[in-house]
């Protein structure tokens, strides 16, 4: 029987073949395992008789299995090996990486320069409720500066009795700031916000930085050095113009939007210069002003103790103006071949 085994072990021709002889010899339930256990009902005289055949057909049987497993692992390498030969003269195929987008990349960049002026990031969720987006920016139900927004509303939805939407500026962060840190505070808050509107200069979905500076005795001038220091170091130049137009913004009192200088060098817009030197205009890049003592008392700062500045700019505007880019829609589209005109590929 052993030799039996034996020669069909050597015979084997697959892994799983040689498995089965494993089964039927060494196996649980295989013959020498059963001879093995029979040993143990023995009389002393029959097993010192029987043993010595039993375990010498065990240890060349696994010892034959052994060498048969060897062999055939070793086949199947060498086989696979064969198989998986690599043509190394074909052409490799090209692999298409991507790229940090513009808009990433400016964010990155105001956050940086930001930082240096000792400004920490914030962030608050795109799902807002109307109360943070609106009643505490001092717009209760009624303002009309809500029409103007263009809201994104959840239809039949309410958190906590308030209205669901999509935030269609970064000033609710402002509110969430002062209502989770109190004063002082000086951060912006980069992020998405949306609004249905949609031309070249347009988008539904678009970029703010908010920017939010409360402390004592902060004015009008240091908003104004704040942005003129910032756009400097964005663009790279000193001779960067700013100008401050009243407006109105419903959380700022009094609020100015924010105009930058700029001429038009080969149908590109380049910024820098007064606006108003001969071939320069202004082009309006943000809002600002200072935080509306209401706004303060809604987020639960005292404003006889605090005030301060707060401004949002168009982030894609301002991405525009620095790579001479003119169609906003384009920055959605996200065609490479756009990204790599403008210099964004690896
Ligand atoms: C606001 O959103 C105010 N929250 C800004 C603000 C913050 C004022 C803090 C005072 C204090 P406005 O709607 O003007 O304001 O938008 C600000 C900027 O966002 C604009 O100047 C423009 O650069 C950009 N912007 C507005 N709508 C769009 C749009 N649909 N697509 C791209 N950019 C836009």
């Amino acid at each position: 029987q052993t030799e039996a085994a034996l020669a069909a072990i050597v015979a084997s021709a697959t892994l799983d073949a040689l498995e089965a002889q494993r089964l039927e010899t060494l196996g649980k339930k295989g013959w020498v395992s059963l001879a093995l256990k029979t040993l143990g009902g023995m009389s002393p005289e029959e097993r010192t008789a029987a043993a010595p055949a039993i375990q010498s057909a065990r240890a060349a049987i696994a010892e034959a299995l052994d060498a048969k497993k060897a062999a055939l692992e070793a086949a199947e390498l060498e086989a696979a090996l064969a198989r998986e030969t690599i043509d190394l003269t074909l052409p490799a195929q090209a692999a298409s990486k991507g790229s940090v987008h513009p808009v990433s990349q400016v964010m990155d960049e105001l956050a940086e320069i930001f930082a240096d002026l000792g400004f920490a990031v914030a962030t608050g969720p795109e799902i807002e409720d109307d109360w943070h987006n609106f009643t505490a920016l001092n717009m209760d139900e009624t303002h009309p500066a809500r029409a103007m927004h263009d809201t994104f509303y959840f239809p039949d939805k309410t958190v906590e009795g308030k209205d669901v939407l999509l935030r269609t500026h970064t000033s609710p962060v402002q509110i969430r700031s002062m209502l989770d840190q109190g004063a002082p505070i000086r951060i912006i808050a980069p992020g998405r916000v949306y609004r249905s509107d949609s031309d070249a200069t347009h988008t539904p979905m678009f970029h703010q930085v908010e920017g939010l500076v409360i402390d004592k005795d902060i004015h009008l001038g240091h908003l104004k050095w704040t942005l003129e220091t910032f756009f400097k170091a964005f663009f790279e130049r000193e001779d960067i113009t700013l100008r401050l137009r009243p407006s109105y913004f419903p959380f700022t009192e009094p609020s100015v939007e924010v105009d930058v200088g700029y001429s038009n060098e080969g149908g590109r817009r380049v910024v820098g210069g007064h606006g108003d030197a001969p071939g320069h205009a202004w082009m309006e890049i943000g809002g600002s002003g200072m935080v509306n003592a209401r706004v303060l008392a809604f987020a639960g700062l005292d404003p006889a103790e605090w005030q301060g500045f707060a401004f949002g700019l168009g982030i894609d505007r301002i991405a525009m103006l620095k790579y001479g880019m003119n169609d906003l829609r384009a920055f959605f589209d996200g065609d490479p071949r756009w990204l790599a005109h403008y210099g964004f590929s690896p």
